[in-house]
């Protein structure tokens, strides 16, 4: 079986349906067919100012919600990166195969650093990306589905892996991103020209999957959409109606061509009525389930330290062969 892994970071607790969208949904569907490992990255929410409380809470609720997605222990590996201390050392090492300039280039980390000011930006969330990669190539992984804003940090970590295999010999396996072009980037409700962000979103343009069904629903009705009448999938010219129908289809496996023809000679009021309906139809079990795993929070952490146990047979393996490559001496 083709191995999968990616992370979601447990920053701010409740994750967005671009999230869900973009990147869990595919979680779900591929540990059906893939040997797949999937985990809550804490060690790169650190890399803005948090609350030690409020991140361990955090890091148990992002978990919940993987499960209440839909992540079976049974059939993936589930686990928090800061269990597995490979992740920083391989970290380690991917830092000093990185060129300041490659860093440098990373659109996510000149996004984030203008927000954090220049004295808020650490030297972590300069690094952050090369963590990634290490997240990646320990696990050998073959593909990481993620969302569209990720595809530079796949890019990196191929480069680095190529890299440290013509250096060093044949150690890492080449990842290719899975992105889905349809669900690739969930856009703000209130500006459908940026992505839905939890750091960059004002709280009427982000669906919280956790918000109560009643907001949801609220902020679906009145996203904002253009000054036509014509419910019809065109990204370019109707950003927010697209949007709001991506979503319909995804949600409802409806087509989105069914669409235009089901709304045809309706108004956006229909579409966004009916899609709170679907939306809010949706996150109810799921906000549900999620409780119900955050209820028992022994079994949950048992869970993840299995998880945790099992991903580090490979995780351990895969460093030891890299520590060796690159030269440092074994303890004895
Ligand atoms: N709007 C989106 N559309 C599609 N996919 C998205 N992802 C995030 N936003 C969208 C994908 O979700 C996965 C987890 O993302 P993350 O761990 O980077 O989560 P985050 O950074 O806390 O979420 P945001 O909203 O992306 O936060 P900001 O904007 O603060 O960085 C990834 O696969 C991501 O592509």
């Amino acid at each position: 079986r083709p191995r999968v892994l990616s992370g979601i970071q447990p920053t701010a607790g409740s994750f967005h349906l671009g999230n869900y969208l973009g990147a869990v949904r595919q979680w779900v569907a591929l540990q059906e067919t893939h040997d797949a490992f999937y985990m809550v990255v804490d060690l790169h929410a650190i890399t803005v100012p948090q609350d030690p409380k409020e991140l361990r809470a955090s890091t148990r609720l992002a978990a919940a919600q993987l499960l209440a997605a839909g992540l079976d222990p049974d059939r993936c590996t589930l686990f928090v990166q800061s269990h597995v201390p490979e992740h920083a050392q391989l970290g380690w090492v991917m830092n000093c195969l990185t060129g300041f300039g490659e860093a440098s280039r990373m659109t996510q980390f000149k996004d984030k650093s203008a927000k954090q000011g220049a004295e808020g930006t650490t030297v972590g969330l300069f690094t952050y990306p090369v963590l990634q990669v290490a997240d990646i190539l320990l696990y050998q992984a073959d593909q990481v589905p993620v969302g569209e804003d990720q595809r530079q940090h796949i890019e990196l970590t191929r480069d680095l892996a190529e890299r440290f295999n013509g250096r060093f010999g044949r150690t890492f396996n080449l990842p290719a991103a899975y992105i889905l072009k349809e669900t690739a980037k969930i856009y703000d409700l209130q500006d459908p020209a940026v992505k839905m962000s939890k750091s960059a979103s004002s709280p009427k343009g982000i669906i919280s999957l956790l918000d109560e069904p009643k907001t949801t629903a609220k902020k679906i009705r009145s996203a904002v959409t253009d000054t036509g009448t014509e419910i019809r999938y065109d990204p370019e010219g109707k950003p927010g109606v697209s949007n709001l129908l991506t979503i319909h289809a995804t949600l409802t496996g409806t087509p989105v061509a069914e669409l235009e023809r089901r709304y045809e000679g309706q108004g956006y009021g229909a579409l966004k009525t009916e899609l709170a309906e679907v939306v809010t139809d949706w996150v109810t079990p799921f906000r549900e389930r999620t409780q119900e795993y955050l209820g028992d929070p022994e079994t949950l952490d048992s869970l993840l330290a299995k998880g945790a146990e099992k991903a580090r047979t490979v995780a351990a393996e895969t460093l030891a062969t890299a520590y060796d490559k690159v030269g440092l001496l074994p303890a004895k």
